[in-house]
């Protein structure tokens, strides 16, 4: 029969997507079981156009899956992904907890699919959003050109933190709608207060750059998660890359500036037409026709959006890009439902 699928942490902001993805793609499952917190058990979602009620995430929840895919924080997945793996469900997870696990693949499905059979520990890790808006982009000029040096900003939108981040932006929008603030020093986080939420500083009017925690030498743990993480899924481990992490006041959809250098020279047509016909993408590159990708016109879409391709004036073997995602599906749950189809494939 077909596979078992389970949605650990449905009720979430990436869950809800989730069963939105698995109600529109080519239908692989067999059963959909559906589990959260304790404290969402019980709730009903639809999925597939049918009600289902969501479970209490415990080992019993697990009995008779093939398949789990979890979306729920970091100390929640180290905890269960292995419970639910040592019972023989392969799992695939979309927190930070295995993405650097040298036994653990990390998989984007245009990129290295290939290596989603090598998971020795029964656990496959979906990459983090801000690396997934730029990485099927890249991948396919890696492939033609010969990467050689990365140097991103990242243009990550509020829902990158959650519900919380989503509240967050619209509580402080509401709170500074229809003033005259952000036209001195201080008036937009006065206004704001302490409801900053999960971000350090007021992201309604304003730009932040920061995401994550302070790791060493200045650098967040975002940065040094992208920069890990492209080198993994590229495999190449000694890739320089230089990230700078930046919050902006948009709900979904993370955009980022590129600058890569590649081998040899590269031009503007040449990067065009690889992008223009990789999978997964889609090149929307016309400045006089006022053509390029936004958030806003990208946001509930499934490819990257690339636009402003341009050649370093400076140095003929490197590509300026911009670049946007939307971070809660190929960012999260589309890329986590790709790999979960490519292991259904396998125990077909
Ligand atoms: C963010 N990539 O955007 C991080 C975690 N989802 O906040």
């Amino acid at each position: 029969g077909r596979p078992t699928l389970a949605v650990v942490g449905a009720t979430g902001a990436v869950g809800a997507v989730m069963l939105q993805i698995l109600s529109q793609r080519a239908d692989v499952w067999g059963e959909i079981r559906l589990i959260a917190s304790p404290r969402s058990a019980g709730r009903k979602l639809s999925v597939r156009g049918e009600e289902v009620e969501v479970a209490a995430l415990d080992e019993a929840a697990f009995d008779g899956v093939d398949v789990a895919m979890f979306d729920v924080p970091d100390d929640v997945s180290a905890r269960w992904a292995p419970v639910a793996a040592a019972k023989g469900v392969v799992v695939v997870d979309n927190s930070a907890a295995f993405r650097m696990d040298p036994d653990v693949p990390l998989v984007v499905p245009e990129v290295n699919a290939h290596t989603v059979r090598n998971r020795p520990r029964g656990i496959v890790a979906n990459p983090n959003c801000t690396t997934l808006s730029m990485i099927v982009a890249l991948g396919a000029l890696h492939a033609e050109y010969g990467l050689r040096e990365l140097v991103v900003s990242s243009y990550q939108a509020v829902s990158g933190s959650g519900r919380a981040g989503i509240d967050t932006l619209r509580e402080q929008l509401s709170l500074v709608a229809g003033t005259e603030l952000g036209t001195g020093p201080g008036d937009v986080r006065r206004a704001v207060g302490d409801r900053t939420g999960p971000f350090p500083e007021p992201v309604a009017l304003n730009v932040v750059p920061w995401a994550g925690s302070l790791r060493e030498d200045g650098w967040s743990s975002e940065e040094m998660t992208v920069r890990d993480e492209s080198r993994k899924i590229l495999g190449l481990p000694q890739l320089p890359v230089a990230v700078t992490c930046v919050r902006v006041p948009v709900v979904t959809t993370h955009s980022m500036t590129v600058h890569a250098r590649f081998q040899g020279e590269v031009t503007v047509d040449g990067a065009q037409e690889i992008l223009a016909t990789a999978p997964g993408v889609v090149l929307f590159d016309n400045p006089a026709a006022g053509e390029f990708p936004t958030p806003a016109d990208a946001v509930g879409t499934d490819p990257t959006w690339v636009g402003r391709v341009r050649r370093t004036l400076d140095d003929p073997t490197a590509l300026e890009l911009f670049v946007c995602g939307d971070n809660l599906r190929k960012g999260a749950a589309l890329n986590t439902a790709q790999i979960a189809e490519l292991v259904a494939e396998e125990l077909a």
